[in-house]
């Protein structure tokens, strides 16, 4: 006899740190949309617009919406929220809404906020001010910077698990791994020669700064690549000039691959959904 265990109630499947990350990307289906009534049409609209309201006002959630350029996709999400139960059931409800068969998904990708491993431990920081700068660990100069130290890195670290998403017009998005070749292996590098590289890379990204807002969202375990980056821009030239750029930065250049291109424009709903259901 079989003794497995069915579940009896669902739970909440928050994670202990992060939000869940879904873009979700879909063709519209110009026929099935083409043979609905007009009311039908006007009633289906209606319903998009309801269900993208009601998730917006889903307690910490942000649900972007994105005309997708180019023929792989016509209509894009990019939903931010705690719990997986939640991402999942407005994916669905996202697909329905137009009825069925008519938002057909072309691309999705689920993935996490994360820290990064390599921002500077507390520890590392201590050994700075009194290495570097000579402070003696315990005295009030080395205390008030140490404490100035911890409120910015909060921060820091709050912005980075729990991100403000921007408005801005552009958006960019593809998964990226590093590479597992022999000798050409990222996850059989030290730590520290990691950190190195990493250190170089958020210096090329700095340089970017007002120009290019990025979410690099972790997926390992959860879909087909390491990473999702979502880059946002007011400008599509600086779109390329980042990611010609990064291409450079030995991180990238020696251990980076890529998934496909998406480029979304992001709008408001009413010109959105008269762009795309035209
Ligand atoms: O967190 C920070 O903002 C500062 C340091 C930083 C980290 C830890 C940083 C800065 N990145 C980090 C991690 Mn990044 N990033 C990418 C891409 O196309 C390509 O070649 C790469 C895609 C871009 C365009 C980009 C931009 N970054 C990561 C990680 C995780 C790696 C790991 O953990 O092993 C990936 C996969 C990744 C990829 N990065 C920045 C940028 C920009 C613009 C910045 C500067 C942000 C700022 O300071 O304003």
């Amino acid at each position: 006899m079989a003794n497995h265990i069915i579940p009896t109630q669902s739970k909440p499947i928050v994670p202990q740190e992060g939000w869940h990350v879904q873009h979700l990307f879909f063709s519209l289906n110009h026929t099935n949309w083409a043979s609905m009534e007009e009311d039908q049409q006007e009633s289906a609209r209606k319903h998009l617009e309801g269900t993208i309201a009601r998730i917006r006002k889903h307690p910490d959630t942000q649900l972007l919406a994105f005309s997708m350029v180019g023929p792989k996709s016509d209509l894009g999400f990019m939903i931010l929220t705690p719990d997986l139960q939640d991402a999942d059931r407005f994916a669905k409800d996202l697909q329905r809404a137009l009825g069925p068969d008519v938002l057909v998904p072309a691309y999705s990708y689920l993935s996490m906020t994360e820290l990064s491993e390599y921002t500077t431990k507390e520890e590392e920081f201590k050994k700075e001010l009194v290495e570097k700068e000579g402070l003696v660990e315990g005295s009030e100069p080395f205390t008030a910077r140490l404490a100035e130290w911890n409120a910015r890195m909060a921060k820091y670290n709050q912005d980075r698990l729990y991100p403000n998403m921007p408005d801005w017009q552009v958006m960019c998005f593809y998964n990226m791994s590093k590479r597992r070749n022999v000798e050409q292996n990222w996850y059989a590098s030290s730590f520290e020669a990691r950190r190195q590289l990493m250190s170089g890379h958020a210096k090329t990204g700095r340089a970017w700064h007002g120009k290019i807002r990025q979410l690099i969202t972790g997926s390992t375990g959860l879909d087909e690549a390491e990473w999702g980056v979502t880059l946002f821009a007011h400008d599509t030239h600086h779109i390329k000039g980042i990611v010609y750029e990064m291409r450079f930065d030995e991180v990238s250049a020696v251990y980076a691959e890529f998934g496909d291109f998406y480029i979304g424009i992001q709008l408001p709903l009413k010109e959105l959904l008269d762009r795309l259901l035209a």
